[in-house]
């Protein structure tokens, strides 16, 4: 949680189904389905193509059973490959597609569901708007554990969206009916009243310093930690014990859609305290008290006698 972009060493893995083994010798990633010229590459073709690098917040949804539970578990990394629009123009989807399938190779047994796959979908827009299909992480070949050798990163979206192991894309007509697209990861969202899948992740915040549970010298502690939504923050505010919110520093988004920074020097008397951290982003949305996965978050931290 202290640098910009995350180290490899600190990202969280997430394998439903278990880590495959990639035979190189025979991967590919195909585009296919309701297209005008179905696509076959391999990674040297597909790294051979005009390449795009982006700073982007990788956040878990977490539980797709617990929708209203915070996790918390994000990081910030880059990542480089080919826009998946650069793909799509050359295939030429029929004008009946309306949906993008993603899938891995990744295969295994999920409760009662035996032998399927990874599987996620898009819209066809928002898939060629917001998808890069990334081979490089952090400047080095992805790892296996992030996806070797490919995977779908779909910007602004909850980390469930980004397809580890890819070997196809598939132009369709329909969402897939799948245990990880339709039955999980759907979520009611407040003013509807019908689910829809988790894809844009919340607005959100975390401390990274001090940690829940710190004990700190009397004095000043810089408090400090990121935030990040769909569209840029705007404000971090932080509230320490029953005090006033206050605006912290905060640094702008940039280009890419990558996590803030924020920091505010705060005096802490001797005793126990409780340190919160709100965001807020420019289309409006705050980080609520209420009960949901984004709520306000809080430390308590003990500070010793001087
Ligand atoms: N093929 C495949 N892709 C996947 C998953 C998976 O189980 N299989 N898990 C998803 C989930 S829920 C998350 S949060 C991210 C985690 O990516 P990471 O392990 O690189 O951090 O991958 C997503 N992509
Ligand atoms: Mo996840």
């Amino acid at each position: 949680m202290r640098d910009f972009i995350t180290p490899p060493g600190e990202i969280f893995t997430i394998a439903h189904l278990g880590m495959p083994t990639v035979d190189m010798s025979t991967w590919s990633l195909s585009v296919e389905g309701l297209v005008a010229h179905p696509i076959r590459l391999n990674l040297e073709e597909l790294q051979a193509r005009p390449a795009t690098e982006k700073t982007v917040f990788h956040e878990c949804f977490g539980n797709p059973l617990e929708p209203h539970v915070p996790v918390r578990r994000v990081v910030n990394v880059t990542w480089l490959g080919v826009r998946l629009a650069e793909l799509l123009a050359e295939a030429a989807p029929r004008p009946s597609a309306s949906h993008i399938w993603f899938e891995g190779l990744d295969t295994g047994d999920f409760g009662e569901h035996v032998g399927i796959h990874y599987l996620k979908d898009l819209p066809l827009d928002v898939a060629r708007r917001d998808v890069l299909l990334a081979y490089g992480m952090n400047g080095a070949p992805l790892e296996p554990a992030r996806g070797y050798p490919l995977r779908s990163v779909a910007q602004g979206m909850f980390g469930t969206n980004a397809v580890k192991w890819l070997r196809r894309v598939i132009v369709a007509d329909a969402r897939p009916d799948h245990l990880f697209t339709t039955e999980l990861y759907n979520r009611l969202e407040p003013g509807r009243d019908e689910p829809v899948p988790v894809r844009e992740v919340d607005v959100n915040s975390v401390l990274a310093y001090p940690r829940g549970g710190a004990e700190l010298p009397a004095g000043t502690v810089e408090v400090t930690g990121w935030a990040w939504s769909t569209t840029e923050v705007v404000s971090v505010e932080i509230c320490v014990d029953d005090g006033p919110w206050e605006r912290a520093q905060l640094a702008p988004r940039g280009d890419d859609p990558a996590w803030q920074r924020f920091h505010q020097p705060r005096r802490l008397d001797p005793g126990r305290h409780r340190i919160r951290c709100r965001a807020a982003d420019a289309a409006g949305r705050v980080q609520p008290e209420a009960p949901t996965r984004n709520r306000v978050q809080e430390v308590r931290v003990l500070v010793r006698e001087p």
